[in-house]
């Protein structure tokens, strides 16, 4: 049962519905615009749908329960996030498209499931190739042939094309651009990492290419200042870099403030935080008196409050969409069985962590602030999966999608007014694990086609080494697990036994979705079988002739 709890304030008011008395005021008002820095978007209100600025904050590995405001019994306290919640709306049901980085992202922003393309486990390390396939449509791409300019700073992890300069992963010409990064899917600017900070090269980069050629090696360090050997740039400090995406980010806030070309912007900020190496300025380690984790939360906290901060003082705020969500759950790396002694479970009562199909590893924050349209204060637990972004900001620029883009994203605007939607906006959603295993979520019923997590909690035949968990022959167990989510939400109580038919029905939409090439209405688009042995359960459920 979807629930959804609007708190409109008194003052709160929809954009009127475009009329010819209103043509004068709003060419006036247009014309006010193209002088007056950042009220272009405001002007366009009156007289077409609003195109607001766009930010999307995605952090690195932050569990659900790492927040204050969704976790009342967090061991520490995310006052920023809590007030960007307070100021807009809460979706508790939604998800991350997969419990690792690379799938997550790729889904976030071409609305297309990962494992649809060649990465069906696992994530890309630094040196890869680009994942995004030329000529996908992204929510960068859209937006931009819309009017709008577009940046991201942070971790890209989607691969880049390097120029290679001999066999081994590190041969790379540093001096020479790479291909097929950001500015080669929609975005006209970007600026930060190739990888996860704890994967080589370390070296930042600018537009399509490395800011400098590194020069030096680093050693491999430990857990929770964790992070693998390579090479490394003389102006490249790990320590400093959630602090300067961030700075980067507000600059580009100030700057678009003071544009005069009327076009509003898409702002992209995906943090390398808290994901390890677990790395607080001196400023925040020790702050939350618990644990490294839960210091760099805090940092994460504070940052994006600077981020408000930009966009309150350029006065931006009212005209800007804010996103901010998770591209998986919370890292056992990052310290599971430090954050014991203070009672602070990162997945807030659900059951696993990053890598998983359980609830832990992809049920992730997801605040959306869009004062004037969102109530503020407002929460629902209507299904929200982060492929849906592209179909929303098509919805929202009123654009239609073509048939081979965003083939599994359903937009949540309609989430997003005065009033909740009478129906869900979605109806089912895939999860997918590290290991590439399948769930598939409707209504109050979870599906896993896989017997164990599909990730590093147990029941797993390869735990992870920060989990403290046997290896587990996956062959002795049911080959299906199903729960029900309204009267099991930490899915202990495997229910696949007492209802085959709801396994078989389950079972048969996530073959129906998986063989389409798309989860959406339209027709299906291919999908390459071979090789892929995590469909193995497709031939439970046959289909109908
Ligand atoms: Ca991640």
């Amino acid at each position: 049962m979807i629930t959804t709890t609007r708190f409109v304030p008194r003052h709160f008011h929809t954009s009127p519905v475009s009329t010819t008395p209103h043509l004068v005021a709003a060419v006036c008002l247009a014309l006010i615009a193209f002088w007056i820095p950042g009220v272009a978007v405001l002007a366009a209100d009156q007289a077409s749908p609003p195109r607001p600025n766009i930010i999307c904050i995605l952090a690195d590995d932050l569990g659900s329960g790492d927040l204050s405001c969704l976790n009342p019994k967090s061991a520490w306290q995310t006052p920023h996030l809590d007030r960007l919640a307070s100021e807009g709306l809460v979706c508790t049901d939604a998800h991350s498209t997969s419990g690792v980085c690379t799938p997550s992202r790729y889904a976030l922003l071409t609305g297309r499931y990962s494992w649809r393309g060649p990465l069906k486990k696992g994530v890309l390390d630094g040196y890869e190739p680009p994942l995004i396939e030329p000529g996908r449509l992204t929510v960068a791409e859209l937006l931009r042939q819309h009017g709008y300019t577009t940046a991201v700073f942070g971790k890209w992890h989607l691969g880049v094309g390097w120029d290679r300069s001999g066999p081994q992963p590190e041969d790379i010409d540093f001096t020479r651009p790479f291909h097929g990064g950001p500015l080669a899917h929609g975005f006209e600017r970007f600026f930060g990492i190739a990888a996860s900070l704890d994967m080589p090269p370390y070296v930042w980069l600018a537009q399509d290419r490395a800011a400098s050629v590194p020069t030096g090696h680093v050693q491999s360090s430990r857990a929770p200042r964790l992070w693998r050997a390579g090479p490394i740039s003389d102006d490249f400090k790990m320590e400093e870099v959630q602090t300067r995406l961030v700075d980067e980010a507000a600059a580009y806030v100030e700057q678009r403030a003071q544009a005069r070309d009327g076009r509003p912007f898409f702002l992209y900020l995906p943090l390398a935080a808290p994901h390890t190496p677990l790395l607080p300025t001196a400023a925040f380690e020790g702050s939350t008196r618990t644990t490294l984790y839960g210091d760099f939360v805090a940092q994460v906290d504070a940052d994006i409050g600077r981020l408000l901060d930009a966009l309150d003082r350029t006065g931006l705020a009212d005209d800007t969409l804010v996103i901010v969500t998770a591209d998986n759950g919370f890292a056992p790396a990052a310290g599971l069985a430090e954050l014991e002694p203070f009672h602070h479970d990162p997945s807030g009562g659900r059951r696993g962590y990053k890598s998983d199909l359980y609830e832990g590893g992809h049920r992730v924050p997801f605040i959306v602030r869009w004062p004037g349209h969102v109530p503020a204060g407002s929460r629902t637990s209507a299904l929200v999966s982060q492929a849906d972004l592209l179909a929303t900001c098509a919805e929202l620029v009123g654009a239609t999608l073509p048939e081979d883009a965003g083939e599994d994203s359903i937009s949540f605007l309609p989430l997003l007014g005065p009033e909740a939607p009478a129906a869900p906006v979605r109806d089912s959603i895939i999860h997918h694990s590290s290991e590439g295993r399948f769930a598939i979520r409707q209504g109050r019923w979870k599906l896993l086609a896989w017997p164990g997590s599909g990730g590093w909690s147990s029941p797993t035949s390869h735990p992870s080494n920060w989990l403290d968990v046997p290896a587990v022959d996956l062959s002795t167990l049911p080959p299906f697990q199903l729960y029900d989510l309204e009267a099991d939400p930490a899915e202990l109580t495997n229910l696949a036994a007492e209802h085959p038919d709801v396994v078989a029905r389950l079972g048969r939409l996530l073959r129906a979705q998986v063989d389409a090439g798309r989860s959406t209405p339209g027709n299906p688009q291919p999908v390459e079988f071979s090789g892929w042995p995590q469909v193995k359960w497709r031939t439970d459920f046959p289909s109908p002739p």
